[in-house]
């Protein structure tokens, strides 16, 4: 595994310093298989992503249910990792989880100290990403929903896809296009700014 550009949060090393004052944030991004988890981490890391991918091979096949993602080529068997810098002060430290139910035991560990989530979805395969929102509801992790716009996508309101995904009116759900870096980070800033309000709302209830 290529570990070059790989800087521990709490162990700057010499090219990723994090200027004094810096906060660096775990985040997760989540979400069913395919939805694009592996493609945003990639897209929008400032250091080579560490990713572990593994070609889909015939013998697989069956299991890793591919209706409806006939392109794909690669499944993530562990998970993907990539940092970002969204300014001076703070930097997240991205950890895309596997898709795939059979590497799910892994969950528990992996949402230690996340401070917030993003759960990708399709909108042509809405159920796939039920798991990754009762997984974040269970382990109490605030999140927001990224639409992965793929080319067939249908336009629904959002209010619709609120419902079918039967989430609260609070979590934010915005539109995005994973393999975008732009893109990638308005998610990336709408998680920020939702964590910003969760928590100014907990200040004033007190
Ligand atoms: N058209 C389109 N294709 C995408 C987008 N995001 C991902 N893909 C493709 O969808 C497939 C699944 O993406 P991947 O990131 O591997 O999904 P993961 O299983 O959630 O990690 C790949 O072939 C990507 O190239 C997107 O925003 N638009
Ligand atoms: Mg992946």
């Amino acid at each position: 595994m290529d570990l070059k550009g790989f800087d521990r949060p709490d162990q700057p090393s010499a090219t990723g310093a994090l200027p004094a004052g810096s906060r660096s944030v775990k985040v997760m991004i989540a979400g069913g298989f395919g939805t694009g988890k592996t493609t945003m981490v990639r897209s929008v890391s400032d250091i080579k992503p560490l990713t572990t991918e593994e070609t889909l091979t015939q013998a697989s096949i069956d299991v890793d249910h591919l209706i409806g993602v006939t392109d794909k080529q690669e499944t993530t068997v562990s998970l993907d990792f990539g940092r970002i810098g969204l300014n001076e002060q703070l930097v997240l430290y991205l950890f895309g989880t596997p898709g795939q139910e059979r590497f799910w035991f892994l969950w528990n560990g992996l949402f230690k100290g996340a401070l917030g989530a993003v759960v990708l979805v399709d909108t042509r395969r809405l159920a796939s990403s039920f798991r990754a929102i009762e997984e974040m509801e269970r382990q109490d992790v605030p999140f927001v929903i990224a639409l992965n716009v793929f080319p067939d996508s249908k336009e629904h309101p959002v209010e619709e896809i609120r419902e079918a995904l039967d989430i609260s009116p609070h979590t934010p759900i915005v539109a995005c296009d994973a393999r975008d870096k732009a893109s990638s980070r308005d998610v990336l800033i709408a998680l920020i700014r939702h964590l910003k309000e969760r928590s100014a709302a907990v200040l004033e209830s007190r």
